[in-house]
């Protein structure tokens, strides 16, 4: 009898010390409040947007945050009526990821109205209205445009080149990567005078865009472009087999800059087949479970967060490059 108690008590202690073991793992403290975040989600248009949506679950996991996350599916629309849906449930706190830059005034007047503090990720908005957002958690997008271009003025000079013609597939029409990395770029590039942009083409950061416009831009321009300049690893990975159609070689013939740094970009510039990745990372969610905490306990949170980011290209040893995690 004596011996089936005392298992019966370590058995019960065992299953105390699993049970807080779970609480702390999921670094919420057992007294501290819950914390609700909405997030709205552009969509699933790239592997880089894919990695940020799991990064984000991942860290709000690992924070002990509640997460009610909602995919727009590339609409402005969706992204509006979700951030309603989450001051209708009264969220401690908001964040999205804003497709494009304007249009955002009025839902997010009516989470300011609501007491409701709301981050960006990603992406900026434009607004003439003050306060209507706390925090910008994303990428330098034009330091990013900025170090494509110090490496096309690079690669000129190694090559020898006196002329340099450029074509740029840009992403989403009036979105912040969009304007940024185009803005940076074309500033890097102003005062070298071999450098000449041919057209650029709007990609909308899709896959399936990047193979339309390099099919156009090769229908029109051909042997005369030098370089492409994609906006994006997707639209990039798009373009690469309508160049090898065209009977040209991308790395070689034409000189392949790409954007984000995702694993599938990273294997074909080993393979030769792109000559710069600028790396963008998806990874911010540590930042978000951060600042969210910050903002339910009323404390002061930094208005922009950038990470800090790299470029992979050929002139590095590119077998050091580590996994990329997505
Ligand atoms: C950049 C992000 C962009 C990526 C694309 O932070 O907004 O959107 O570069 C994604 O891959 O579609």
């Amino acid at each position: 009898m004596k011996r089936s108690r005392k298992l019966l008590q370590s058995l019960l202690c065992l299953l105390l010390t699993g049970i807080l073991l779970i609480g702390c793992q999921n670094g919420k403290k057992s007294d501290e409040p819950e914390l609700l975040l909405g997030f709205s989600q552009i969509g699933s248009e790239s592997a880089w947007r894919i990695g940020n949506t799991q990064d984000i679950e991942d860290q709000a996991e690992n924070y002990g945050v509640s997460l009610m996350i909602e995919n727009a599916n590339q609409k402005q629309e969706n992204q509006i009526a979700a951030i309603r849906r989450f001051i209708a449930y009264k969220v401690d706190v908001i964040a999205f990821s804003p497709i494009v830059e304007d249009g955002w005034d009025n839902v997010l007047t009516e989470a300011k109205e609501a007491g409701i503090p709301v981050v960006l990720v990603d992406r900026d908005i434009s607004t003439e209205k003050e306060g209507l957002t706390t925090c910008l958690i994303g990428a330098d997008f034009y330091q990013e445009g900025v170090m494509a271009a110090e490496y096309l003025i690079r690669k000129a000079d190694s090559l020898g080149l006196d002329s340099v013609n450029i074509v740029e597939i840009t992403g989403t029409e009036n979105s912040t990567p969009m304007r940024q990395r185009q803005q940076g770029f074309a500033d890097t590039i102003a005062s070298d005078s071999r450098m000449h942009i041919l057209e650029r083409i709007d990609g909308d950061f899709l896959k399936s865009r990047g193979a339309e416009c390099m099919r156009s831009l090769l229908d029109k321009h051909g042997d005369d472009i030098d370089v492409v300049y994609s906006h994006n690893d997707e639209m990039t990975l798009g373009a690469i087999p309508e160049i090898e159609k065209a009977g040209y070689k991308p790395g070689k013939d034409i000189i392949i800059i790409s954007i984000d740094g995702g694993q599938e970009a990273i294997d074909v510039l080993k393979e030769g087949k792109i000559n710069c990745v600028v790396e963008c990372t998806p990874k911010l969610g540590k930042e978000l479970m951060e600042t969210a905490k910050k903002l339910k306990n009323g404390e002061e949170v930094d208005e922009v967060i950038h990470p800090t980011e790299v470029i992979f290209s050929d002139e590095q040893d590119l077998e050091k490059i580590a996994p990329r995690g997505y």
